[in-house]
């Protein structure tokens, strides 16, 4: 059995759960939202993470029935949290590119009952680098529902700021090797820094990444980060221990 053939199969037999990792406003210190993250628990193989399944799924096309698994079972969950928190949905390309996510976004809404406000779709630049004015109107439609939209991993792809201009974000997330040596690296700290500036300029919010060492914390405080996600506030739990847990803070 290949990788692929099982995945196939993996939604039909219940084998995906979802991890939930808090997100935490850095100057009051209490939770914000969390971010869902996909996980295969595999009969043979365990735990399988999903930088190992994820680029199959991409390439089988498998990622549009199993992106929209996770859509409807993260904003399901967050309909149990309490009400000011939001629930983050990490989205692949080939979702913009099969069927109409913005149809399927608005079902799940519908469905699930979550209010469009405490939803938001995390995308990476890889999406906006091709067919912009179809993915620009879809992503004006998904803000025009209410839904958030924020930009993931910045800094480490094709990076153009003026995706910024073009595009509705509503958050930058720095991407976490920045956050990782910008304590040593004064590059590093300056662009950190300059992205910070950058979102208070564009009046949206900006989380930093990978957290881990209250040395980090205190810098991003220092330059006025508004939010903040890592290891350091909390790790990707289970929708049960999360909901118990980390949630519990508020
Ligand atoms: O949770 P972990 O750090 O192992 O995630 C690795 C990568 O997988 C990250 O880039 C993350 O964005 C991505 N990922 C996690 N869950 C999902 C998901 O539901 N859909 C998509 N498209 N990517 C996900
Ligand atoms: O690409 P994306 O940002 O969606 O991926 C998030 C991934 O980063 C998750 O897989 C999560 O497990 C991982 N992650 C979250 N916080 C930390 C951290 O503080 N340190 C490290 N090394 N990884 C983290
Ligand atoms: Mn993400
Ligand atoms: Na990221």
């Amino acid at each position: 059995h290949t990788i692929e053939q099982d995945l196939r199969h993996a939604l039909r037999r219940n084998e995906f759960e979802i991890v939930y990792q808090p997100q935490y406003d850095l100057k009051s210190e209490m939770p914000c939202g969390s971010e869902a993250l996909i996980r295969w628990r595999h009969p043979d193989h365990g735990l399988i993470s999903p930088g190992h399944f994820i680029p199959i799924a991409e390439e089988t096309g498998l990622i549009v029935p199993i992106g929209e698994w996770v859509l409807r079972q993260a904003c399901a969950d967050a309909t149990q949290w309490p009400e000011h928190l939001t629930v983050a949905v990490n989205l692949s390309p080939a979702q913009f590119r099969v069927g109409d996510i913005t149809e399927t976004v608005a079902d799940v809404l519908h469905q699930t009952g979550l209010p469009a406000r405490r939803l938001e779709l995390e995308i990476t630049e890889s999406l906006l680098i091709n067919d912009t004015e179809e993915v620009l109107a879809k992503l004006n439609r998904l803000r025009s529902l209410g839904v958030r939209i924020a930009m993931d991993d910045f800094g480490t792809g094709y990076s153009s700021l003026s995706y910024l201009a073009r595009f509705p974000f509503s958050k930058i997330k720095i991407d976490q090797q920045f956050v990782r040596n910008m304590t040593r690296d004064p590059a590093m700290r300056a662009i950190v820094k300059s992205v910070v500036a950058l979102g208070k300029s564009l009046r949206i919010a900006v989380t930093a990444e990978g957290v881990e060492t209250p040395e980090q914390a205190r810098m991003l405080r220092r330059f006025g980060c508004p939010q903040v996600q890592g290891f350091l506030y909390g790790r990707p739990e289970t929708a049960e221990v999360h909901a118990q847990g980390a949630l519990k803070a508020t």
